[in-house]
């Protein structure tokens, strides 16, 4: 594959920009790989500035659940980019996602628009506090909430690919706060409760784990976090950030049952375009300024643009076929997982929906330590020849890949005949 144009621009990039990219997980340097600079989408695939087609597993980390440049959606952004691209005033726009997305979950009575995943999760543990008048959190290790300073404490995504304990910057004082449990752990997340009556406010989860790689809850976990919760008077807030509206319409909660109290959201709502959301019951979000005390705000909050593309998506996946896109997902990563198999790697392909994660080991996962183990240098292999055959995968081995509508069978049949072409 050539990538001597990508390879330029990444020369020219590390002059102005750290690392050469404006979010390090692209840069691909878990894989010892230069990142492709992306030209143009459409559909499940992408075109490189080397002019390279490949298949697109990465789905920009997630809101690219209808694949690229989706006729709709593109239409409603350029209608709506005709009529101005920010107001600094409240559009009609901002009231039917809110409405639709309160429609779609039950535990959402009212929502507030914000930019990213990030600004929700730090929104909603203010939020959180408030309503609880505590300071503490759980939160999961190798769990990732967005780079909020509470949050950066054995984090995932970038802070688990490049083996950052914490970050520097992050004052000890601000994650002192943060307690840490294994992910499917109830008895460590008990215990926790325990030692600190009274005084945990909340506890975040990924209801399924998307930045150690993909990671499921075992059967009774959510369940039992849920439990624990209201026990202890702490608010449950699901971080659907990559979740909503890909495990089901109704997300993660809609799908396992569980009724959290607060939930995150991003990437789909924002149909591509920047932005996040945290909502849960009129109760707690009455609390939000300025109809209560709690103070949160956002020039480009409930930008106008953001919102016909998610406006549109929504309006797209409502009646879309996620059954079928999950029996379609699932006939292809277990041929995948049986080809790698069959050339003598320890390897699972743990999916739901329309994620999936390639580990190579043969540990038992139900956490972050369990990923650890796996084989990165076999990842890295595999990675590289995948992406040489045309096949873009997430460039490290603690994300989840994400598969579109728009992929179609000679998508998932490419991507397995390059898999048949890897040598370990
Ligand atoms: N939060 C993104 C993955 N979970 C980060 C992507 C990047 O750093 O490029």
């Amino acid at each position: 594959m050539t990538i001597r144009r990508s390879q330029e621009l990444f020369t020219r990039a590390q002059a102005f920009m750290p690392g050469g990219v404006n979010s390090p997980v692209r840069a691909c340097r878990n894989v010892h790989s230069d990142p492709l600079f992306i030209a143009s989408g459409q559909g499940s695939r992408l075109t490189t500035a080397d002019g390279e087609t490949l298949i697109d597993f990465v789905g920009s980390w997630g809101p690219m659940i209808l694949g690229h440049a989706h006729p709709e959606v593109t239409r409603a952004v350029q209608q709506a980019a005709s009529r101005g691209s920010s107001y600094g005033a409240p559009c009609e726009d901002e009231v039917r996602l809110a409405e639709e997305v309160c429609a779609a979950l039950p535990s959402v009575d009212m929502v507030r628009m914000v930019n990213s995943g990030t600004e929700a999760t730090m929104s909603a543990l203010r939020l959180a506090r408030a309503v609880t008048g505590r300071d503490m959190l759980i939160k999961f290790i190798g769990g990732y909430h967005g780079h909020g300073d509470a949050f950066l404490a054995s984090a995932g995504s970038g802070v688990a690919t490049f083996s950052i304990p914490g970050t520097p910057g992050v004052p000890a004082s601000t994650v002192r706060d943060t307690l840490l449990a294994p992910y499917n752990d109830l008895d460590a997340v008990r215990a926790l409760f325990e030692a600190h009556p009274g005084e945990i406010a909340a506890l975040f989860v990924e209801p399924v784990a998307g930045n150690m790689g993909l990671m499921l809850p075992e059967p009774g976990f959510l369940r039992g976090l849920r439990d624990l919760c209201t026990a202890h008077g702490a608010l449950l807030v699901f971080d659907e950030v990559i979740t909503g509206f890909r495990l089901s319409y109704a997300g993660a909660q809609g799908r396992f049952g569980i009724t959290p109290d607060l939930t995150t959201f991003g990437k789909i709502i924002g149909g591509g375009l920047p932005v996040g959301a945290y909502g849960g019951k009129a109760a707690f979000m009455e609390r939000i300024a300025p109809r209560g005390d709690v103070y949160q705000a956002g020039t480009l909050s409930g930008n106008p643009l953001a919102m016909a593309a998610g406006l549109a998506t929504l309006r797209i996946l409502k009646s879309a076929d996620y059954d079928d896109l999950e029996r379609r997902v699932d006939a292809f990563v277990r041929e995948l997982e049986a080809i790698l198999r069959g050339k003598g790697v320890p390897v699972q392909i743990p999916h739901i929906a329309s994620m999936f994660t390639v580990y190579f080991t043969d540990r038992p996962l139900r956490g972050f330590a369990d990923v650890q183990s796996a084989d990165i240098s076999l990842f890295e292999n595999f990675y590289k020849q995948m992406r040489d055959q045309g096949v873009f995968l997430a460039p490290s081995a603690f994300e989840a890949n994400m598969v579109s509508f728009a992929h179609e069978e000679a998508d998932f049949a490419a991507a397995l005949r390059a898999a048949r072409a890897v040598r370990f």
